[in-house]
């Protein structure tokens, strides 16, 4: 559970369910499904990260690492998508979206979701699509500087900064990670419907905005025709509709 204390302490007088997201954003996704799929209200407060909405005083106030989503609720913060949506499902049973009998098994692919974002997901979305649109001008760079502290996400970032850009080399990486990841999924998802078997669970939600932006990047998975199956059944869900097409449509045209 990723439960920090903001240094903006109003939002410690929120009551009910907030979330800080961005309509492109991932991450964002996995947490709007999950309040649709369990059917819970809540307030939204949304970031355009395209106009580096992330990239100030008030936001970093609330999240220390500028990112999106950051989840409130009644004034407790939670960051970190993959435990924001552990936490919801934790904390409002009913619906379920655990999975029978092996809470373990599905919790390992949300911490795999989890691992391989800042080595696989965000070089392989910002190499083949988002880094010109994402480019911080001269002043965002310099507001980024001085308020980001995560060594990991400024090493991340300065590979984009100024004259820098990711590449081939970048996108190759990536994709072997990525490769490796979708081979376990194919493989969880023989004869099963979803990737726990019959019952959708957040395990699905993990992966499924993964899944998303990555189509929306141009990511070949004609080789993967359970998960192909997989994400013709996901279309059909409400939180995909809701959580995700309502608010990026299409990916590849971001
Ligand atoms: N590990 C975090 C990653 C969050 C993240 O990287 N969010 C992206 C959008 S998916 C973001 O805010 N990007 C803006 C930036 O990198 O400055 C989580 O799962 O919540």
């Amino acid at each position: 559970m990723a439960v920090i204390v903001p240094t903006d302490k109003s939002v410690e007088t929120f009551e009910g369910i907030h979330l800080y997201h961005g309509d492109i954003s991932n991450c964002s996704m996995r947490v709007r499904m999950t309040l649709i799929e369990k059917g819970l209200p809540w307030t939204g407060h949304h970031l355009d990260l395209k106009l580096k909405e992330n990239i100030s005083d008030a936001y970093f106030g609330i999240n220390p690492n500028g990112l999106v989503p950051t989840l409130i609720d009644n004034g407790v913060v939670h960051i970190e998508s993959n435990d924001i949506i552990d936490y919801l499902d934790e904390t409002y049973p009913e619906p379920s979206l655990r999975a029978a009998g092996d809470e373990d098994g599905m919790l390992e692919w949300l911490r795999l979701a989890a691992s391989i974002h800042v080595p696989a997901v965000k070089p392989y979305v910002y190499a083949t699509k988002m880094q010109k649109k994402l480019k911080k001008t001269a002043a965002e760079q310099e507001k980024y500087d001085e308020l980001q502290k995560n060594e990991e996400l400024k090493k991340f970032h300065a590979k984009h900064a100024g004259g820098s850009a990711f590449g081939e080399q970048d996108i190759a990486r990536a994709h072997e990670i990525l490769e490796a990841c979708f081979a376990k999924l194919e493989n969880a998802l023989e004869g099963r419907k979803w990737i726990m078997g019959d019952r959708f669970t957040l395990a699905d939600i993990s992966w499924v905005p993964v899944h998303f932006v990555l189509v929306g990047c141009g990511y070949p998975f004609e080789n993967y025709p359970n998960v192909s199956r997989w994400a013709a059944a996901f279309r059909d869900r409400e939180s995909y509709r809701d959580g995700i097409l309502k608010w990026c449509p299409d990916f590849s045209k971001v």
